[in-house]
């Protein structure tokens, strides 16, 4: 006998070739999607992730409805609690004998879903691999075995060679695996950045902005400012954008920090391929091929193949590799709390301001944003690890746990026992003046260290380096400036660390 499957479709798992999907047979099954309080509020997400997440969700009903799909959608406002309860509620509307659905992004949704949904809701819940993802579970368990290391650049090698990207006569194309050091220059107006494309917003896409606007009024998050795809075809028309105008400049200024753009060069695609709109071994492929036919640099096509293939893959296979315990760790005990400004923006640390702002209103900060700026602040002052966390989780618009948790807790904060950076990822405000325009704008100075105009990071870098001297004595990466901190005359070292101090109670 032929019996009806419930098939459960996540906010992010918005793909017609993602396997539960894979299952289904109009006519025969029934799938499910569901605006739920639960997944809209376990942190105070930015109401453009709500918006894109919605609409998306919302026309993606409408391509399931015209291939022939039964869908059962439950709108906010419906007032669901929870995606348990909303498959409850179309199993008792429905001849559905079994739930099948495929592996959440967070260790908290699969947990549950496999430990309490089949008896609670009295049928058999499946949970299939997410196999739209390049490395399976599997495939990162085998590569992580017995390494005492898990460096992404192997992993990337091994990802190259599989997935034969970049890849001319078994070697590497051009003789190397990485271009990271042509991917680094400094901002200083060498380029026109262009403008982004308008994406059009339709009646479905509209009525969500101002559903969202009027249920979380408290959230961050300019809707006014909302240009987001929300179907595959809008987000592939983003995309071709990026690889027409943006992939030839994307490499040289992928770390560069830019006070007249959010943007810069960057592919603004991590929330489609993370919802599902976008698939990621397309997106790497299609860059390839611009390489190859002369529409890019190889360090360009590489810096980018890079993130999706390497760091992307990852990072996931990091997350499931070592949840649950991962998230308990706080490798250097940072627990202060969180300052008001990074609700607000409004810090004089100009270059920290402009990323929280955008953060804020756009739910976007490109990489070098999160990890130099807001990450390297958060890392520096100590701020307490899961607050820091959350407070990623929620702003951004590309942010599910399995990718935000080891960007944030791993990279970003050396909380995770140096699992993925071998050193942290502190750096002082001469950093960020070399990568960019934003200390001409500030009334900070990168070049002095205490004082009423001493730029912040740059007191608290030294304060940083002291405090965990006995962590990073030994490591090679930062021997030598542990060394030269402590070659420095104790009453000077002794003034910059106060003055570090003092800025972070005014913070408090
Ligand atoms: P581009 O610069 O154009 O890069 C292309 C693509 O590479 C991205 O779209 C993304 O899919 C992938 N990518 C690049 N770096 C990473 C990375 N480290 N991890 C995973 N994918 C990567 N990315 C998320 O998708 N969600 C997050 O919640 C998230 N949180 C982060 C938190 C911190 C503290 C840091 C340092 C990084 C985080 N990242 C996260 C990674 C990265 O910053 C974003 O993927 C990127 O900024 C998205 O913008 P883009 O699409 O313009 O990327
Ligand atoms: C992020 C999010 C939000 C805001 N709302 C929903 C929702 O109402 N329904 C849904 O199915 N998914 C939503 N999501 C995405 C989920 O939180 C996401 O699927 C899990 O965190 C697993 O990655």
């Amino acid at each position: 006998m032929n019996e009806s499957k419930l098939i459960l479709v996540l906010g992010d798992q918005l793909s017609l070739n993602q396997p539960a999907l894979k299952q289904a047979e109009p006519g025969r099954d029934i799938i499910v999607l569901a605006e739920v309080a639960e997944e809209a509020t376990y942190v105070r997400h930015n109401r453009h992730k709500i918006a894109l997440l919605f609409a998306a969700m919302r026309h993606f009903r409408v391509e399931l409805e015209t291939l022939g799909y039964d869908v059962y959608y439950t709108a906010i406002d419906q007032g669901v609690a929870s995606l348990e309860e909303a498959v409850r509620k179309v199993l008792v509307q429905t001849a559905a004998t079994e739930v099948v659905v495929c592996e959440p992004g967070e260790y908290r949704l699969v947990h549950q879903m496999r430990s309490a949904w089949s008896s609670s809701l009295g049928v058999p819940v499946t949970v299939l691999e997410d196999d739209r993802f390049l490395a399976s579970h599997d495939d990162f368990e085998l590569w992580a075995r017995g390494k005492k290391q898990l460096r992404m650049e192997f992993f990337y090698r091994k990802m190259r060679e599989r997935y034969q990207l970049l890849m001319d006569d078994g070697q590497p194309a051009g003789g190397k695996w990485n271009y990271d050091a042509d991917n680094r220059s400094g901002w200083r107006n060498q380029r026109e950045i262009p403008a982004r494309p308008d994406v059009p917003v339709d009646d479905i896409t509209s009525a969500v902005i101002a559903e969202v606007n009027q249920r979380f009024p408290n959230n961050p998050g300019d809707l006014s400012q909302f240009r987001l795809a929300v179907t595959r075809s809008e987000a592939e028309r983003q995309f071709d954008w990026f690889v027409t105008y943006a992939l030839a400049d994307f490499g040289t200024y992928q770390d560069a920090l830019v006070e007249e753009s959010p943007w810069v060069f960057h592919g603004l695609i991590s929330m489609y391929i993370n919802c599902g709109l976008l698939d990621p071994l397309a997106v790497c492929q299609r860059v390839e091929i611009a390489w190859r036919e002369g529409d890019c640099s190889l360090s360009a096509a590489e810096g980018f193949i890079r993130q999706v293939l390497g760091w992307r893959e990852y990072i996931r296979g990091i997350y499931w590799l070592l949840m649950p315990e991962y998230k308990t760790r706080n490798t250097l005990s940072a627990t202060r709390p969180l300052p008001d400004f990074f609700w607000d923006a409004n810090t004089d640390m100009r270059c920290l301001s402009r990323a929280i702002e955008q953060s804020l209103d756009h739910g976007y900060a490109h990489h070098i944003q999160r990890l130099m700026v807001i990450g390297n602040f958060a890392l520096l002052a100590g701020l307490d690890v899961m607050e820091v966390c959350d407070w990623y989780l929620g702003v951004y618009v590309d942010a599910y746990e399995w990718v935000e948790l080891p960007n944030t807790l791993g990279m970003a904060l050396y909380g995770d026992n140096a699992v993925i950076a071998s050193k942290p990822y502190a750096a002082s405000g001469k950093y960020i003046q070399k990568q960019g325009n934003h200390c001409q704008q500030c009334r900070y100075k990168p070049s002095k260290t205490t004082g009423p105009d001493a730029c912040p990071y740059n007191s608290l870098y030294w304060r940083f380096i002291d405090r965990h001297l006995d962590n990073f004595g030994s490591n090679p990466r930062m021997g030598l400036i542990a060394a030269n901190w402590r070659k420095r005359d104790p009453e000077e070292r002794a003034v910059i660390v106060q003055w570090a101090d003092k800025m972070i109670e005014e913070w408090a």
